[in-house]
């Protein structure tokens, strides 16, 4: 009997500690499982519930939104370690692709001859084919006819040249491509908008690549939470610059989304949120309401709004401009992003885009890659306009 009971206490004990190990081992896999891979950054899955689904009610009392909310947040700390790979800045007038000459090709005819009205309309043409806009092409030959009827420009073609790249270069009125940076210690934020698919997403993924290359740490904000692929097109690009990024559920609030990203970026002492929106049309209404209240609550401590900028597709030439205008009623835009001047002929909206809409052109995209993001110069593109 004691030698039955012996027997079964032996084999109890050999079954508890099988089962032990067992247990221990697949935890072990499973804590393994969720190690953040080597490599610098990690993604933060969305989260289904918590703060990123809820509604931020916009008379809500500036403590209850300071409260920062329990986040699922890649390590920032180690991000900031993890060198970023360099991004090129490439040169405006080499990557113009079909724009580049495109006032010197048409102008060809009026160098060699006098200066009569026969010079004034061949310039009205090459101005107009090349997308400049019948606004500013009347205003800019209004103004040169002038100074040369009153001897203030020279009867040459060389003269006459010389003062239209002037004017040209004027309507831009000295814009610098900078975007501006929060003085207060807080994350800078640059928040994006704009119609569907005009480049919003792949600009802010070209331009954090571009900062974390030169030191600045950078979290993404997925604002555009109406399609689901929109915030993994993001997290591609934030995996590329090691930046951090900031999901919320699909549908969740936008502006709920920018304010965790900026709460969280501000725990980490990052510098910088490139905050990303949707740009559905259909909704007009809904959509411009919901971008006013993405940019309140992007400007709230310790959050500094800087730079509002509205991305606009070069290849829809000049009826881009009637969408930009409803963006500019909505929110206070800042500064343009032109992208897709790789693809247009028309290079010459963006002196249309500057004297209509009446806001610098900081950013210009020519192409898909991360290298293919350019600052805007004026002098630059004028000058290779010609040449
Ligand atoms: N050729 C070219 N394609 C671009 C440029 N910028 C964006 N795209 C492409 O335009 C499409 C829409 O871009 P996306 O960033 O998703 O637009 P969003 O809807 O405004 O976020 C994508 O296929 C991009 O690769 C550019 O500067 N040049
Ligand atoms: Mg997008």
């Amino acid at each position: 009997m004691l030698a039955l009971i012996i027997v079964l206490a032996v084999l109890a004990f050999l079954v508890l500690v099988s089962v032990g190990f067992l247990i221990g081992t697949s935890s072990r896999r499973a804590l393994r499982r969720e190690q953040p891979p080597e490599r610098g950054f990690t993604v933060a899955p969305p989260r289904p519930s918590t703060s990123s689904t809820a509604t931020i009610p916009d008379d809500a009392p500036r403590d209850a939104l300071v409260e920062a909310p329990e986040l699922e947040i890649p390590d920032l700390e180690r991000l900031l370690e993890a060198p970023a790979p360099p991004v090129e800045r490439p040169a405006l007038r080499d990557r113009l692709g079909r724009a580049r000459a495109l006032l010197g090709g048409y102008l060809e005819g009026i160098r060699g001859r006098g200066v009569d009205e026969s010079s004034f309309e061949e310039l009205e043409e090459a101005l107009l084919l090349a997308d400049v806009g019948v606004a500013t092409t009347t205003r800019i030959l209004d103004d040169l006819r002038e100074r040369v009827r009153s001897g203030t420009i020279d009867r040459t073609p060389a003269a006459l040249l010389a003062a239209l790249r002037a004017d040209l270069e004027a309507v831009f009125d000295g814009d610098g491509p900078e975007l501006r940076r929060g003085t207060g210690g807080g994350p800078t934020v640059w928040l994006f908008v704009g119609v569907n698919g005009v480049g919003k997403t792949t600009t802010i993924g070209k331009l954090a690549a571009r900062e974390a290359a030169e030191g600045h740490s950078v979290v993404l904000a997925a604002g555009d939470t109406f399609r689901a692929a929109a915030g993994e097109q993001l997290e591609t690009w934030a995996e590329r610059s090691s930046a951090g990024i900031i999901r919320g559920a699909e549908g969740a609030d936008p502006s709920s989304v920018i304010f965790d990203a900026v709460q969280h970026a501000a725990a980490r002492k990052a510098d910088l949120v490139l905050a990303d929106t949707a740009g559905r049309l259909h909704t007009k209404v809904n959509l411009m309401e919901e971008l006013r209240k993405v940019r309140r609550i992007a400007e709230r401590p310790p959050g500094e709004l800087t730079e509002v900028l509205l991305v606009l597709d070069a290849t829809t030439g000049q009826n881009g401009l009637v969408q930009a205008k409803q963006f500019t009623e909505a929110v206070e835009v800042t500064g343009v992003v032109l992208t897709k001047l790789d693809g247009t002929a028309k290079g010459g909206v963006v002196l249309a885009i500057r004297s209509d809409l009446g806001l610098p052109i900081k950013l210009v995209g020519v192409g898909e890659a991360v290298e293919d993001l350019v600052e805007f110069d004026p002098k630059e593109f004028v000058a290779a306009l010609f040449e």
